[in-house]
């Protein structure tokens, strides 16, 4: 009786606790997951309003939950969103760089998710190369598209819509989910918004606005990169001495000359008349009455400017332009969000909010990303699921681009592949933090030589400290102390006190480069190809 008594009361509480830690999911939820482009989290007033107020966006970390410590694996456009795809590290799906293609033999989860009898669909930005695979309908900008009067490559071929690329592909969105063959059956749409991506063009609507404002600077941006190694100082991402006039700062091309301004390649120029060159007449208009007074103000007082003066000049433009561009984004995620409720479709749907990679907004001096270091590494990621996550909670544990395959697949009853690589967040969603083991995450970016000049290096990262190897042209080491030096402005590596940590960390890596089958074999492959490319150009 004794026996029998105890094997009960075992039973019922492996049950009990089974059953409070996987509590049921909601079947075969929807999906909408939305993919900004260059979103940095520091304009997401949900983690910062310290530069500017997303409502919109704010509503889904409201309703669900954000995550302050979810991270890329590689701080890169094409990289990054094939990791999403694949939930696998770029040396094991091969899109390591922007420069070559997506390989297409590649497994991804919305081929999954379509075989398993979901809609699927995709607008906006995906720049792969090529089309997406397991997608029912697709309208995506080619390469990396227009923010005016925009082309779309789509399942019927080249179109070009008019008007602005947020506010089209949000319209696309709608009216695809509006219009759906099967109203019974779940989807999976895919909500990829090309800005605030670089030349940071916002709609004419919000020009006025926008230019008129000033923004707070953030404390490093004067930085001189002396406490870090010869990659910081060699980045080519500094709004002093990078950015284009043109281009970036939207000075007209007759003023740089009148003010003897030039950039080097000719590309700022042509930067210029890609975009801006697209406008309709009514767009142009808004535009040069917008633009022609500022750039005519730089013009009187940039003889007597110094670089002080000149730094804070090009950060100030350049928010009014990024932040423009989010404010586009913020009102059309509302616009989406409730044609959703107006659907009835906000309850059984998953929302996910991400960028393909955080972004510099003038820390360390800088604009773009790639680097390890904090401001890139890091990314915004929001998720919203009715009955599953406990609205307006937040998440600390290190999450990563690499597990929202598996994530959804879960969420969606779909088994993931075996050589997936990531690691299901679903338990985290629900609440049950400790069924959660991973304390470090890892890091790699290759694409260099190539713009911004960024060296390669992989990482890996504790909630405490970063240890990163630059190599390729370099051999340089750099560690950092996360919690007592959050700026990331001092290399500690030779430092005697972390002589400990280092040597634990270099064991780590080694086991963690194992452990996703990354060795310095590939380096080696992808120096070969780089030096075959340099010297075989026109092959
Ligand atoms: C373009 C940008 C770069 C940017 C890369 C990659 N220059 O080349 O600043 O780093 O894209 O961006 S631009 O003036 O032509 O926009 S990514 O988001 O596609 O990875
Ligand atoms: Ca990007």
């Amino acid at each position: 009786v004794f026996v029998l008594f105890c094997t009960v009361l075992f039973s019922c509480q492996t049950a009990k606790k089974d059953n409070t830690s996987k509590k049921e999911l909601p079947k075969r939820p929807n999906i909408i997951f939305m993919v900004s482009d260059d979103h940095a989290y520091q304009a997401i007033s949900a983690y910062s309003n310290h530069l500017v107020e997303t409502p919109n966006i704010d509503r889904i970390a409201n309703n669900g939950m954000k995550f302050t410590n979810a991270c890329v694996t590689n701080s890169i456009c094409g990289p990054s969103r094939a990791t999403m795809l694949t939930g696998k590290h770029c040396h094991i799906h091969g899109k390591t760089d922007n420069l070559f293609p997506f390989d297409e033999t590649q497994t991804t989860f919305p081929q999954l998710l379509q075989k398993a009898g979901y809609q699927t669909a995709m607008f906006g930005k995906l720049h792969f190369g090529n089309n997406p695979k397991g997608i029912d309908e697709f309208k995506i900008l080619p390469d990396q598209g227009s923010y005016y009067n925009p082309d779309f490559n789509t399942n019927e071929g080249r179109i070009t819509v008019e008007g602005y690329v947020t506010d089209i592909i949000t319209d696309m969105s709608i009216d695809w989910l509006d219009n759906r063959r099967k109203e019974d059956e779940p989807f999976v749409m895919f909500y990829m918004h090309k800005a605030p991506h670089r030349e940071w063009l916002p709609a004419p609507r919000h020009f006025k606005e926008y230019t008129k404002k000033t923004f707070v600077e953030p404390a490093t941006l004067f930085d001189n990169y002396e406490g870090r190694g010869t990659a910081a100082k060699t980045a080519e991402m500094n709004l002093l001495k990078h950015m284009n006039w043109a281009g970036d700062s939207k000075l007209y091309p007759e003023m740089m000359a009148e003010l003897g301004l030039k950039d080097e390649s000719g590309w700022d120029l042509e930067a210029f008349d890609r975009e801006v060159g697209r406008m309709n007449a009514q767009q142009r208009a808004v535009w040069d009455s917008t633009y022609i007074p500022l750039m005519e103000d730089f013009k009187a007082k940039y003889p007597n400017m110094n670089d002080t003066e000149l730094m804070k000049w090009r950060y100030q433009r350049y928010m009014q332009d990024y932040l423009g561009c989010i404010a586009s984004v913020d009102e059309n995620v509302g616009r989406l969000l409730d044609h959703l409720e107006e659907l009835d479709l906000d309850e059984n749907t998953i929302i996910v909010y991400t960028s393909d990679q955080g972004f510099y907004l003038g820390e360390h001096g800088w604009f773009d990303k790639r680097f390890a270091y904090d401001e890139s590494f890091k990314t915004p990621l929001l998720v919203s699921w009715p009955g599953v996550v406990e609205p307006g909670t937040t998440n600390t544990e290190m999450v990563q681009n690499l597990d929202f395959a598996q994530t959804l697949l879960e969420a969606a009853g779909i088994e993931a592949p075996e050589d997936m690589q990531g690691e299901s967040l679903i338990p985290l969603l629900q609440g049950n933090d400790e069924e959660w083991t991973r304390d470090a995450v890892y890091y790699h970016y290759y694409e260099y030589p190539s713009i911004h000049m960024v060296k390669r290096h992989y990482a890996i990262i504790t909630q405490e400290y970063k240890l990163i190897h630059f190599y390729y042209d370099v051999d340089e080491w750099e560690l950092y102390d996360r919690k007592n030096d959050v700026q990331e402005m001092t290399n500690v590596i030779n430092d005697p006190a972390y002589a400990d940590v280092l040597v634990k960390l270099k064991k780590e890596l080694a086991e963690m480069r194992e452990k996703y089958g990354d060795s310095s074999q590939l380096d080696q492959e992808l120096i070969d190809k780089y030096i075959h490319e340099k010297e075989n150009p026109d092959v």
